[in-house]
């Protein structure tokens, strides 16, 4: 972030108090933060979840490896489902699902989601599903991407969520990497009005993946889908309601793998372990959403298949005995009012997005909202990238009619729960500010030299003590867990995020600091998207830069020589676009490519990324003397300027 725009955001006189009357009832209250780490832990280890064997040992700490409620043992969809059956509350909605088409609709008891996932996990025992064996997971926002996840806990197999929106090739790397032998799809989603092809893309990623023998294919769409004979199954023709239990699990059993992006080009399967995430999952749902079960009706709008839909869609809420809403489609279709018409006829009271989202609507405009009854929202919360203030001022005006509180809740796929936040009915909030640590959470904000810095500072994000839900490592790669989260500084987490923290101690996120791009609130390493580009048969060499964009946060810029002979033509830059998005998914796709004789490069032939960068963002050049060739510059600019502004 530009210098210029953190000091406006520092500046920012806007004070949001807690109402007094959400604050006599918040589950929140303020002797909260005066437990010590121990003691907050050991309380909500005990308060959120049932044990099948109470643990023994609150955390281990083994730097950089930590393992929480040791000796514990329980079975995490016991907790989100049987559990709250079994206390009488199956009656109680666990979701109202609404499908993108008009007049689809499905509400889910707990009782029903108990006979799903029991079905479902019958289903994988039948294709050979036990302890341990890995499942991949490729669907869309149904109800049965939940109950497949459950199914997974309930047998003690752990899964990966691999987002729908992502290509076969990326599909197929993370079944390879996890070792994943069975496969849950679909046969499509619904999307905007036009299905998306699911099972097309797991049969196109599956010819890559020898290693998956089995499938379970979920019927949505009802259009026609091949089907392998002895491998794929259709998901209503197998499984039964015969009994089937809750594994016991360790605490430290694998719960799920999700693949996020870092700085290289292989993305990263972040380990999730069973009993502290899910305390960490189910202590920061209650705290901060302050979910009372019986009465709210709770929405977090993102996809399943990216961390903030396993914690706050699936774990949490449902661990809470929570009513959920679920939608399938894009805010969108068929209106712009889509969302607010959900909300009201669910009466929800509860909403979590991300700001790109609410960028999306303030430009859509407030009146689709104003055509709604929004008067049971009570709370809102915002994730995945830095909100800007006038975002959030339009989210608190136009969907929260001044009166709910806004958690602006940052964490990361590797954090598994929300570790920086406010409290409602204990936060003062201001537009743009996180605020502070959660209790029970060590963060500090670290100088290059790994000193604490104080109000008034600025420098990297740091964990200065492990959390239950943190990650257990890299899948695999114990090396790249050590070097990219515990080698900047000595025994300290490094998140990745630069910060600032104001006078009042209220902390300020400020974006990324490594080569990770945000786009909508979603991850892609800049070395990915180079690496979908060189794949390209047409492709020298390509360098990739964020610059800032008003609705996505980020957009993506790509510089580009192409082989000799070939011609930078508006269509060769719709052919390399759609590569990408054939390589990784439409989300990586540049929003810009600057076509480049050659790129900017040191003597030493390394690429010059932060001069990028500022042509990227249009910002004038620093120092170049260290190019190999200065001109190159002199040629960018001309041609970013001709390039520009080629949005979808
Ligand atoms: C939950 C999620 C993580 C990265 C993280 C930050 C950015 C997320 C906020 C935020 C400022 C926030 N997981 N980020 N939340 N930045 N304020 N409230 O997004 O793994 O996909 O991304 O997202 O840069 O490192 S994630």
């Amino acid at each position: 972030m530009p210098d210029q725009a953190i000091d406006t955001l520092l500046s920012e006189e806007r004070r949001y108090p807690p109402s007094p009357a959400f604050a006599a009832q918040a589950n929140a209250q303020p002797e909260i933060y005066d437990l010590s780490f121990e003691e907050f832990w050991e309380q909500e280890g005990r308060e959120r979840v049932t044990w099948f064997e109470p643990f023994t040992e609150l955390y281990r700490w083994e730097r950089p490896y930590a393992q929480w409620y040791l000796g514990g043992k329980l079975n995490v969809a016991y907790n989100c489902v049987d559990r709250h059956v079994e206390a009488g509350n199956g009656d109680r909605v666990a979701f109202h699902w609404e499908g993108e088409p008009a007049d689809d609709r499905r509400t889910l008891t707990y009782a029903d989601l108990q006979a799903e996932v029991v079905r479902c996990a019958n289903a994988l025992k039948e294709l050979g599903v036990g302890k341990g064996t890995a499942v991949g997971i490729y669907m869309g926002m149904v109800p049965e991407a939940p109950i497949a996840m459950l199914a997974c806990a309930r047998l003690g197999a752990p899964h990966t969520v691999v987002f729908g929106g992502f290509s076969a090739d990326s599909l197929s790397d993370r079944l390879n990497d996890m070792g994943c032998t069975v496969l849950i799809t679909q046969d499509e989603a619904w999307r905007r009005g036009a299905p998306v092809p699911l099972k097309r893309t797991a049969d196109e990623a599956l010819a890559l993946s020898p290693g998956v023998t089995k499938t379970l294919v979920l019927r949505r769409t009802g259009n026609d889908v091949p089907m392998t004979e002895g491998r794929d199954h259709w998901w209503h023709e197998t499984g039964s309601e015969a009994d089937c239990p809750c594994e016991p699990m360790d605490a430290e059993d694998l719960l799920y793998l999700l693949y996020t992006s870092g700085t290289t080009a292989k993305p990263k399967g972040i380990a999730h372990t069973t009993a502290g995430y899910l305390v960490g999952a189910a202590s920061t749902h209650h705290y901060i959403f302050d979910l009372k079960p019986e009465t709210d009706v709770y929405w977090c709008a993102a996809d399943v298949g990216w961390v903030t839909g396993h914690s706050y869609i699936v774990y949490g809420p449902l661990c809470n005995g929570a009513t959920s809403v679920m939608y399938e489609g894009t805010p969108d279709y068929p209106d712009k009012d889509r969302w607010w018409e959900i909300a009201e006829r669910y009466g929800a009271t509860i909403l979590y997005t991300a700001p790109t989202a609410i960028r999306a609507h303030m430009k859509w405009g407030p009146e689709h909202a104003a055509k709604h009854d929004l008067a049971s929202l009570r709370l809102l919360g915002s994730v995945g990238e830095p909100i800007n203030p006038e975002a959030w001022v339009w989210y608190h005006e136009h969907i929260g009619g001044e009166r709910c509180p806004i958690v602006d809740t940052w964490w990361q796929t590797e954090t598994g729960m929300i570790l920086i936040t406010p409290l409602p009915g204990i936060t003062t909030t201001k537009p743009g500010s996180a605020t502070r640590p959660f209790p029970g959470v060590d963060a500090a904000i670290f100088n290059e030299q790994g000193e604490e810095v104080g109000p008034g500072g600025g420098g990297y994000l740091v964990l200065r003590k492990p959390w239950p839900a943190m990650l257990r490592g890299i899948y695999g790669d114990d090396a790249r867990y050590k070097e990219t989260y515990w080698s900047k500084y000595d025994d300290v987490y490094f998140a990745g995020d630069g910060a600032r923290i104001d006078a009042d101690g209220d902390y300020w996120l400020l974006g990324r600091v490594d080569d990770v791009m945000n786009v909508s609130g979603h991850r892609i390493s800049t070395i990915e998207v180079e690496s979908a580009l060189v794949d390209h048969h047409d492709v020298a060499e390509a360098a990739v830069a964020a610059r800032a964009d008003a609705l996505t946060g980020q957009a993506i810029v790509a510089f580009v020589t192409l082989k000799g002979g070939v011609d930078g033509s508006v269509e060769k830059l719709e052919e390399l676009r759609s590569h990408v998005a054939a390589k990784i998914g439409p989300i990586a796709k540049p929003a810009n490519i600057v076509f480049a004789p050659e790129l900017p490069k040191t003597r030493s032939g390394k690429i010059m990324r932060r001069l990028l960068r500022d042509i990227a963002e249009n910002k004038p050049l620093g120092d170049t003397t260290t190019l190999a060739d200065p001109s190159v510059v002199d040629e960018l600019r001309l041609r970013g300027a001709d390039e520009a502004a080629k949005d979808d």
